[in-house]
């Protein structure tokens, strides 16, 4: 009789173990934004639990889908990317020389391509960025090379290569920065880079399975909610939203977390590798919690791509349309672009 009573004791902790178990992980709900003042210039993410991806058939590429649920512990954001203002002060304040201003070695540039590849010769071996230009005339599009330069001098500080400046963009988000540029200002600011699923979390701003972060409606010519490419891509910019380039951060509305520019600007560098095909191999689970990416990049080494979210001045539905929040995009991370920029979080 002792024994049952035992054994009745010891299940009934085991039974009320596994109920708690159950009730907490279905806890997944938003967390309550914490008493305080919030960090300068950061918003409150309450987390919680959230559709990722998508199976939405128009605009979607393969590697948004299919949509699987997520859930990630809240955390702070800066609300708006990282400016040339923020960006100078760090640099002032470290003395860092980012990725496009240091003199590349070849196997710097070889790691980047095939095996095999005759080495670059060394006239070639100069600091420099991808910079981008309008094609004279309307081109196909699959060749990048058209409108992409690479720009010897081209770096944060002359972001169209020598001769340019960033006088009079202090408000800009800062471009020309590798993944390790972004890591480095992000440690500095003890602040890191967002995970791909806290970024989708954030840019959702807690609006369920919308193709937009502003929700159903497309972009608006009279009423742009984003910084995006109007007119034929990449000839000619009509600029309709009012800004060819970069504009400043918070000019369009702020999505319902009160983040700035989540759709368009500048791409934002998250800290996990890309793999386009990670959410295929996901499909086969429950809630994925707090994911960080692959442990390795997939694919040959010369391939190995970081996270890019959110898109950039240079998105149109005519060309890439990966300005909404479930679109992914893998970028060289130590190659700076126009049109990359980034945002730290920090954890409570
Ligand atoms: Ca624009
Ligand atoms: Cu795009």
């Amino acid at each position: 009789m002792k024994k049952l009573l035992l054994f009745l004791i010891a299940s009934a902790g085991a039974f009320g173990a596994a109920y708690y178990l159950v009730r907490s992980s279905q806890a997944a709900g938003p967390t309550p934004r914490p008493a305080g003042a919030a960090p300068p210039e950061m918003a409150w993410i309450p987390g919680g639990e959230f559709t990722m991806g998508t199976n939405a058939a128009d605009l979607a590429w393969p590697e948004e889908k299919p949509a699987h649920r997520v859930r990630v512990h809240a955390f702070w954001m800066d609300e708006h990317e990282v400016t040339n203002a923020q960006f100078k002060t760090f640099v002032e304040a470290t003395g860092y020389v980012t990725t496009a201003e240091r003199t590349p070695t070849a196997e710097d540039i070889l790691k980047h391509v095939p095996p095999g590849t005759p080495p670059p010769r060394k006239e070639d071996l100069v600091p420099g960025a991808l910079v981008f230009h309008p094609t004279p005339m309307p081109v196909d599009t699959r060749d990048v090379s058209q409108w992409w330069s690479w720009t010897p001098g081209a770096c944060w500080k002359r972001p169209e290569g020598p001769g340019s400046t960033i006088e009079g963009r202090d408000r800009h988000p800062v471009v020309q920065v590798s993944w390790d540029d972004a890591v480095a200002y992000a440690t500095w600011s003890a602040k890191r880079l967002p995970t791909e699923a806290e970024w989708e979390c954030a840019a959702r701003g807690g609006l369920v399975d919308k193709p937009y972060v502003w929700g159903d409606e497309p972009f608006s010519a009279t009423r742009p909610q984003a910084n995006l490419w109007q007119g034929p891509f990449p000839s000619h910019n009509t600029a309709i939203d009012g800004f060819e380039r970069t504009a400043p951060v918070k000019s369009f509305a702020p999505n319902g977390f009160g983040l700035y520019d989540m759709a368009g600007n500048v791409w934002e560098w998250c800290s996990d590798w890309y793999d386009p095909e990670l959410y295929q191999k996901r499909s086969s689970g429950g809630v994925v919690v707090d994911p960080t990416g692959p442990d390795l990049p997939p694919g040959p080494s010369y391939m190995a791509r970081r996270v890019e979210r959110g898109g950039s001045f240079l998105c149109c539905d005519e060309y890439c349309s990966r300005y909404r929040p479930s679109a992914r995009h893998g970028g060289d991370p130590d190659t700076g672009m126009s049109h990359v920029g980034f945002r730290c979080v920090r954890s409570p």
